[in-house]
């Protein structure tokens, strides 16, 4: 196992007996709000300690770029970008759908990817050049043709209102034009859902880093196509058919 993907793992696994051992009691959580319809809640912070302690123990001089933490800047070539709890929102509502996040890159390169889904134990990782996998087997991306049978993710941010216009009118497009429209809450495990050929192809136009940093290696390394959006701040994820038609799509809108 390539050494990050074994200590993301370990990260990821830690970090997931925190998180679940508060499944059963969310009521005890306090929650506090970063933003409008952004919240965290002492399970993200306890479980962002936890990986950033893993990394460290290992590679005291990384940076890494958590989504609760910020930058830790130790002018390394080398950044692992974490979403701790990627479904903040399903997490504290109770619905079973919610992952951990882990990436790392050199410079701007992503080199190796890691997301895990705790309550259904499937881990998702990738390395640069080395394809990707899920638990011991290799995934690819789907092999459907046509967006119109296709089943295709999405998110919407309900922080900045600037863009509910625009996202619903990609989202009017996209479902005249594919199968069906999934969107449940996490982008990360949506493109992990790319990655395995569950879903087609995945779009959004407001997402942090963390959210998608490591699912975009994922789907690359499942033979898949990315594109960022907004500088980063969106993506379009597919084969390679669903990928430039969804593109097509939401490129006349923004
Ligand atoms: C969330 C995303 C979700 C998106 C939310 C948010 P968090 O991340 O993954 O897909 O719709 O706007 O960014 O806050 O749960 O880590």
């Amino acid at each position: 196992m390539h050494p990050f993907i074994n200590i993301a793992t370990q990260a990821a696994r830690s970090a997931s007996r925190i998180m679940l051992s508060f499944v059963d009691r969310l009521d005890e959580l306090k929650v506090s709000k970063k933003g409008m319809r952004d919240l965290v809640s002492k399970v993200d912070e306890a479980c962002e300690q936890e990986i950033i302690a893993q990394i460290q123990k290992t590679y005291p001089n990384h940076n890494i770029l958590g989504e609760e933490s910020g930058l830790i800047n130790h002018d390394s070539d080398y950044t692992w970008v974490i979403d701790p709890l990627d479904g903040t929102m399903n997490f504290l509502h109770g619905m079973p759908h919610f992952c951990i996040s882990i990436a790392v890159k050199k410079g701007d390169t992503l080199e190796a990817a890691c997301i895990y889904d705790p309550l259904r134990q499937e881990l998702f990782t990738a390395v640069k050049g080395k394809g990707a996998r899920l638990n011991d087997r290799r995934i690819r991306v789907s092999d459907i043709k046509n967006l119109s049978d296709s089943l295709v993710g999405t998110e919407f941010s309900g922080r900045d209102e600037t863009l509910f216009e625009p996202q619903q009118k990609i989202y009017n497009q996209a479902q005249s034009a594919c199968a069906e429209i999934r969107l449940d809450g996490t982008a990360a495990l949506a493109l992990a859902y790319v990655a395995a050929g569950r879903l087609d192809a995945f779009w959004c136009i407001y997402i942090k880093e963390w959210d998608i940093a490591a699912g975009e290696l994922l789907v690359r390394e499942a033979g898949g196509f990315t594109t960022s959006l907004r500088g980063g701040a969106g993506i379009v994820a597919g084969n390679a058919k669903t990928h430039q038609a969804l593109l097509d799509i939401v490129k006349t809108t923004i």
